[in-house]
């Protein structure tokens, strides 16, 4: 099959990436990319044959695929698009198989020989050297096997191949290191996802689901209970919100009775969703809305330091009403730190963000962040980690890698292949580039490091024992117009945990409480950022690659972006 330019996935690939839910055609919430968002013009898919390739390999090859954007040519260097590498699931799917097999029998036990004529087979030097090159490189130059050159050349995406026949580079036929380890898996189907499954980690909920006004008004009742202290209430808000997330049709009067036999739709649920349906508006959402007594409590927790329960008691006890009360409370009052702060031992020179200091940063950090500057901020962070440690590995989690166009905050997972786990080394490691980033000027304040766990009044969020630095962060005068102080985690694990902690911190928080819930009531397991242990006899699994994970779980893969279970 012949390649011309445009590449043939074009097509398939934005009817793709529709349905893969990024953006829902139906809603009329659509917002458009921000102009630092990086245009994509293409997905180029890569699946990724594991055999003969050892453990550290495939990590960094998954992590390579999974954060960059390349030209699909080197003509299309002044070409405002660009193009998304993604990995997949299965040799069907995609448009690149990379692999480190060179022999036609070996690989045909992982690909079908006739699939294989169909795609671009290559080594994984073609992915080291393209992101390398910010380019889709002629795949021929990395043709893994020389019967399947040709058919290599002919298939690549990058319009220049123009590789000739015959014989690879030496680069092609490296032999391998080791046999890769195989997923752990328990010889089960792995469970399918659908929206009306119970669990959240088997129901794929888009960035803006065809119901988001409604998922936005529950929301806010949901905001409120938490607020006041009514966590079952709040929780069950959360679920029900979690379902219409997932649900895939545009909710009207005739679906109400399939939506009252969903999970988590009791009668009071059904009865918000019915008001909905009728009337466009939920009473109860407006009138907490315009209540006074929200809008003080939900502007306090703005800041950070500050929980529901402080919020009642500055409204409650100290009759504060507004910011600028609160400003003149913690003026007159000795500066509070949040109890984290106060209890873990933070071996940097960095101030903690006392409550005073969050109040004067309020504005800043209250600002969204876009994509283009999360990236931004990561490859800062990244090439002074390089500095001190080269080779680390990193992935940007939470809400970014989920597709949130702006965030909150940026989360960045950190490993290197030396560090041991059980050792000092992965909190010397965040230490080390915490000071590193003081000292430059690039952190301003450190909140908390270490694993040690804070405690949560709402007892709604789940926390690991892996080391974190949560930090604000200011990005160098020549790097940005207007500097910003933005909120900032760091997460390092030891290489077997990595994966672990990269599903773990991707979130959303629904769908990563009904994971450790899965794992729990229906696999056995306990998972958690820091690692996946069989319950019954205490046996640890060290999954290589997110898809393991699920797969160790029993569950079908999700991808990030269909992980939007919370409002
Ligand atoms: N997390 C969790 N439970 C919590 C809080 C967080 O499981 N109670 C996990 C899932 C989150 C991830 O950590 O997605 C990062 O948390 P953030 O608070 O940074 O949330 P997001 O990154 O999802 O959104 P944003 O930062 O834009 O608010
Ligand atoms: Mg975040």
């Amino acid at each position: 099959m012949k390649n011309s330019y445009p590449p043939k996935y074009s097509e398939p690939l934005a009817k793709r990436r529709r349905m893969s839910g990024n953006v829902s055609e139906s809603s009329s919430e659509y917002t458009p990319p921000t102009p630092l968002q990086i245009p994509t013009s293409g997905v180029v898919k890569l699946y990724l044959v594991q055999a003969k390739l050892n453990a550290q390999s495939i990590s960094e090859l998954f992590s390579l695929a999974e954060r960059h954007n390349l030209r699909v040519s080197k003509s299309q260097k002044d070409a405002p698009g660009a193009t998304k590498l993604e990995l997949c699931s299965t040799p069907e799917e995609s448009d690149i198989i990379i692999t480190n097999v060179h022999m036609r029998k070996r690989l045909e036990r992982h690909v079908e020989w006739d699939l294989a004529k169909d795609k671009s087979i290559v080594t994984p030097d073609w992915l080291r050297d393209s992101v390398k090159a910010r380019t889709i490189l002629p795949c021929g130059d990395y043709a893994a096997l020389r019967e399947l050159k040709q058919t290599t050349v002919e298939n690549c995406p990058n319009s220049d191949d123009n590789s000739d026949d015959g014989g690879g580079s030496s680069a092609s036929f490296a032999p391998a290191a080791t046999e890769s380890k195989q997923g752990a898996g328990f010889g089960v189907e792995p469970m399918k996802a659908h929206y009306t499954s119970r669990y959240a980690c088997l129901r794929k909920c888009p960035l803006i689901c065809p119901n988001e006004g409604l998922a936005r008004q529950l929301g806010i009742i949901r905001r409120s209970r938490e607020l006041e202290g009514r966590d079952s209430s709040a929780l069950s808000y959360e679920r029900t919100i979690s379902v219409i997330k997932a649900y895939p049709y545009i909710l009207n009067t005739s679906r109400l009775t399939e939506v009252s036999e969903l999970p988590s739709i009791g009668e009071k649920m059904l009865s918000k969703i019915t008001e909905y349906v009728t009337y466009g508006k939920i009473r109860e959402s407006q009138t907490i809305e315009g209540s006074p007594r929200f809008q003080s409590l939900s502007a306090f927790t703005t800041v950070y330091g500050i929980g529901a329960t402080t919020a009642r008691k500055l409204y409650d006890s100290f009759g504060l009403r507004t910011i600028e009360d609160l400003e003149k409370h913690y003026t007159s009052n000795p500066p509070h730190l949040p109890r984290d702060n106060r209890e873990s031992k933070i071996n940097t020179p960095a101030p903690p963000l006392s409550i005073k200091a969050a109040l004067a940063l309020r504005t800043d950090l209250d600002e969204k962040i876009p994509r283009a500057e999360v990236e931004l901020m990561h490859d800062i962070v990244m090439a002074e980690l390089e500095k001190l440690r080269p080779g680390c590995l990193s992935t940007i989690v939470g809400g970014y890698r989920r597709g949130k166009a702006e965030s909150n905050d940026v989360d960045i997972v950190i490993t290197h292949s030396t560090l041991e786990s059980g050792s000092d080394q992965v909190k010397g490691l965040g230490e080390q580039l915490v000071n590193r980033l003081y000292a430059c000027g690039l952190i301003t304040h450190v909140m908390h490091l270490s694993g040690f766990n804070p405690p949560d009044a709402l007892r709604t969020s789940h926390w690991d024992s892996l080391e974190k630095a949560l930090t604000v962060f200011i990005l160098p005068p020549d790097a940005a117009p207007k500097r910003i102080h933005r909120r900032l985690d760091l997460i390092f694990a030891a290489p077997e945990v990595y994966w672990t902690a990269i599903t773990g911190w991707t979130g959303s928080k629904m769908f990563e409480r009904d994971l450790r819930l899965w794992a729990k009531v229906e696999r056995g397991l306990k998972f958690d950022s820091s690692g996946i242990t069989r319950r019954r006899d205490s046996k640890q699994y060290f999954p290589q690659s997110e898809k393991e994970i699920f797969g160790i779980l029993g569950l079908e893969w999700i991808e990030p972006n269909l992980r939007n279970a919370d409002a």
